[in-house]
């Protein structure tokens, strides 16, 4: 473990603010946060957490550097987004693993998140050269309108413990490309991922003769999260969390005036019709709703399964149950490592007996398994009548809860029928099934996949969600649009002054 703490640059105790490679600032009246390993219980690190004043310096610096950065030209922009791909490129394994380590997931997610982090760095480095406005035809002769895109400033990332590297990665790369300087505020769960992450684009803003545009500020979410979210320095808030966190923040970025994009909880589900091919189906259901220990926010929670094929889909789906290894995350045999912390086991042991007190069938798992490690439990199958109050909400555990269906129309009903819009997929070999549940009457969700499981969306598409996921899209497609702002341009090169709407407006004199 010391060697690879050692080759991201990790001491046992680190610093946790900071603004560029001489920029490490000492705590004063900050805390320790200490990052265990959920496989084990071990320490592997402490972080400092920020304080009032390195806040201060973080923010100060991070403002300052906006002034500069906003004026490079964006092509040059992506050089500096080019050089942070290649870095985390070199990091790939190191970086992956200490994802694994300290959030528990498996060693391949581990370093797939990272490679998430390079793909991401790598279509935003075209995207310097794409940020395109429109040119509109004005309706006054001898006028000229276009729109232009400028960067909007300090932007002010939240991040989760689940993904403790991606999601900062396709808001700081864009945001970057776009000329604003970001502000990282990761999950204290994760502080040693962030602390590594940092000393990446420390060595890559160095490179570059450059500083303040990475940022980082570890600290727990009450503390520094709020100050950050209150600020009025910060024009943008992207944040990714919980329904009922993200609900705050909206509303105090909105008191201030100010912007969020927010990428909140799923509960998203599989809809299996008759005519479903069985064996991709389990593969994709098993990747869903075990992978990560049921802990993505596109983790497949709800499976709507035909009537006539569900006895058959749950028997082949204990079968793949059964056969998931479970323990150490950097074993090459897991599938499955642990949850991440007691609260996290505690509030699926509690749903799983809520279901079962609620008419539901348990098909599998549903227990700890102390014999591994404190934090390890089986995932879990439940079969219910109906989708219960239970089932509308997000247990952040690998729990799937299995209902059936008769007609199409019904199965897309009680898929729409929850709170969260994140991510949906569909099962079918019929086209006129899969284009109706991708109709503008079927998914209601910001994802919606045929022949695909929920979870494991590439960059290049926009990623978030509809309803109480939040609305916010991040990554590929034009979510570089919410880091910048939008000024509308109208250039008139004659000597006539004619008004908009055919307006007359002239004096007297001129009568
Ligand atoms: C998350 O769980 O917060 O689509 C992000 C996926 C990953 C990202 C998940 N690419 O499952």
């Amino acid at each position: 473990m010391q060697s690879l703490l050692q080759k991201l640059g990790l001491q046992a105790n680190n610093r946790g603010s900071c603004f560029g490679s001489d920029g490490w600032i000492s705590n004063d009246d900050g805390g320790l946060i200490i990052s265990t390993n959920p496989t084990t219980g071990e320490i592997i690190g402490t972080v400092e957490t920020a304080s009032s004043k390195s806040y201060e310096q973080v923010l100060s610096e991070a403002s300052k550097s906006f002034l500069e950065w906003r004026e490079v030209p964006s092509p040059q922009r992506g050089q500096l987004i080019r050089d942070l791909g290649n870095a985390l490129r070199e990091n790939l394994e190191p970086l992956g693993e200490l994802i694994s380590l300290e959030m528990g997931k498996i060693l391949p997610e581990g370093v797939g998140e990272v490679q998430e982090m390079i793909d991401i760095c790598d279509f935003a480095v075209g995207l310097s050269r794409q940020l395109y406005g429109l040119t509109m035809h004005s309706e006054r002769p001898g006028h000229r309108m276009y729109e232009q895109w400028h960067p909007i400033g300090p932007v002010g990332v939240i991040t989760a413990f689940n993904f403790p590297g991606a999601p900062w990665a396709w808001n700081a790369a864009i945001a970057a490309v776009c000329g604003d300087t970001i502000v990282w505020k990761p999950s204290e769960i994760t502080p040693l991922t962030a602390v590594a992450i940092q000393n990446i684009t420390n060595q890559v803003m160095a490179e570059h003769e450059t500083r303040g545009i990475f940022n980082l500020l570890v600290g727990n979410g009450p503390s520094i999260g709020q100050t950050l979210v209150d600020d009025k320095r910060i024009p943008l808030i992207s944040f990714t969390g919980s329904i009922s966190t993200g609900r705050k923040v909206s509303k105090q970025v909105a008191t201030r005036l100010g912007r969020t994009i927010l990428e909140l909880g799923g509960n998203n589900a599989i809809i299996v019709t008759q005519d479903a091919d069985i064996d991709l189906t389990v593969k994709a259901v098993l990747f869903g709703s075990v992978g990560t220990a049921g802990q993505r926010c596109t983790t497949t929670r709800r499976l709507i399964v035909h009537s006539s094929i569900v006895d058959k889909l749950i028997n082949r789906l204990i079968e793949a149950y059964a056969s998931v290894s479970i323990g150490d995350p950097l074993d090459d045999n897991t599938l499955m490592g642990p949850m991440v912390n007691e609260g996290a086991v505690s509030n699926m042991l509690n749903a799983v007996q809520r279901a079962l007190d609620n008419d539901g069938i348990l098909l599998y798992g549903g227990k700890r398994l102390p014999e591994i490690g404190s934090l390890f439990v089986e995932p879990t199958i439940i079969r219910m009548r109906e989708q219960t109050p239970l089932v509308c909400e997000e247990t952040f555990a690998p729990i799937l809860y299995i209902m059936d269906y008769e007609q199409l129309e019904d199965a897309i009903n009680m898929h729409n029928s929850v709170p969260q819009g994140l991510s949906s997929a569909i099962f079918t070999s019929n086209i006129n099934t899969a284009e109706n549940f991708l109709s503008v009457g079927g998914s209601d969700c910001g994802i919606a996949n045929v022949n695909i499981g929920t979870s494991g969306a590439e960059i290049g598409g926009a990623f978030g969600g509809e309803k109480d996921t939040g609305g916010g899209r991040e990554s590929g497609s034009d979510a570089w649009k919410g880091y910048m702002r939008r000024q509308t341009v109208t250039i008139n090169w004659t000597n006539d002054l004619p008004l908009s709407q055919g307006i007359k407006f002239t004096g007297t004199e001129q009568d």
